[in-house]
């Protein structure tokens, strides 16, 4: 079938469009990261965090435990807590926990997938003290939202754990740190979990396991793409690469066609074609140094307060104070 052969279409969401753009343009073929967290998708990445060669999420889930009575001294009260990408909400225990042994604590985890807004809630339903509010939107969005509900002389600690600010592309981390720093008031925090660069194996097995949980958490993507815009991939004639991108100090992963193959996406009316071992970039995720981020941190008008760093797993928890 030819690129442009008509195919019966349907009404495109903005997913169908993004993958309508990363596929079809003149250039590498890219699919936004974003779309890797369908309800399979989440959990398999829950999954990941499991496996023995990705130590990401015990390291930060160790830092937080471990520190999370420091940092709730270091973060002034009255203070309002607010998350971005909640995420099951495992590690948040420990800090909401320090911070409730204070004083009642509300907190508001910013997530656009309303299931796991749901897994938050039960989660850490028993941390006790802690009101939790649920906020189904877009991570800015969201935050604009809550702290528009602070009350006077109330702070607030805003999560962005796990990493996340990892998967930005090259200069958008500094542009959503500035965003966020723009959101929030003097005096208030961002408690920033951020992975460490280490030695380039290690850092590619934690992205291409043994047992092969990331290729099945990439390879959904295309899943995803079948089922949500009727395409007509067939997953087992493409492969997860993930490789090192020493220019970027990102792990990229990418799927790579084994063979020419004209793939169609029927409700977006399109169908892309693809030559034998050609990529679709589908995720980066940046490897920092520790003067990096505080450079980070600096640049986007916060003041690094104090930095914790895992001794099994290169991974900091950064405590900046918006200055
Ligand atoms: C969510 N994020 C920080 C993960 C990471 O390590 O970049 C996503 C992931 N991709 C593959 N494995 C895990």
């Amino acid at each position: 079938m030819a690129t442009s052969a008509k195919i019966l279409s349907g009404p495109v969401t903005q997913f169908g469009s993004d993958v309508r753009a990363g596929l079809c343009g003149t250039g590498p073929k890219e699919l936004p990261s974003k779309y890797l967290y369908d309800q399979l998708g989440s959990a398999l990445f829950e999954v990941i965090t499991l496996l023995p060669e990705y130590g990401l999420t015990r390291a930060d889930e160790r830092l937080l435990r471990r520190h999370a009575k420091e940092i709730a001294r270091l973060v002034p009260g009255p203070v309002l807590v607010s998350e971005l990408g909640s995420g099951s909400g495992r590690k948040t225990r420990w800090i909401l926990s320090a911070l409730c042994q204070r004083e009642p604590v509300s907190y508001y985890p910013i997530e656009i997938s309303r299931a796991a807004l749901a897994l938050c809630e039960s989660e850490l339903g028993d941390v006790g003290c802690a009101g939790i509010v649920g906020v189904e939107r877009e991570y800015l969005d969201g935050l604009r939202e809550v702290a528009a509900l602070r009350p006077d002389g109330v702070r607030l600690l805003v999560l962005f754990l796990g990493s996340t600010i990892g998967n930005f592309d090259s200069g958008a981390d500094a542009r959503f740190l500035s965003e966020v720093r723009g959101v929030l008031a003097p005096g208030d925090s961002l408690l920033l979990g951020a992975d460490l660069v280490q030695p380039v194996e290690r850092m590619l097995q934690a992205y291409d396991d043994p047992l092969g949980v990331t290729a099945a958490f990439n390879l959904n993507l295309l899943g995803r793409i079948n089922r949500e815009l009727d395409g007509a991939f067939d997953l087992r004639q493409f492969e997860h690469v993930a490789r090192f991108n020493q220019a970027t100090c990102s792990i990229e992963m990418h799927l790579r066609s084994k063979r020419r193959q004209v793939v169609p996406v029927r409700r977006c009316g399109f169908a892309a074609t693809f030559a034998a071992g050609e990529t679709v970039w589908t995720e980066s995720s940046h490897k920092y140094t520790r003067r990096e981020i505080a450079k980070l941190a600096v640049s986007c008008g916060f003041r690094p307060e104090a930095q914790w760093v895992d001794q099994e797993w290169p991974f900091a928890e950064n405590l900046l104070l918006a200055v």
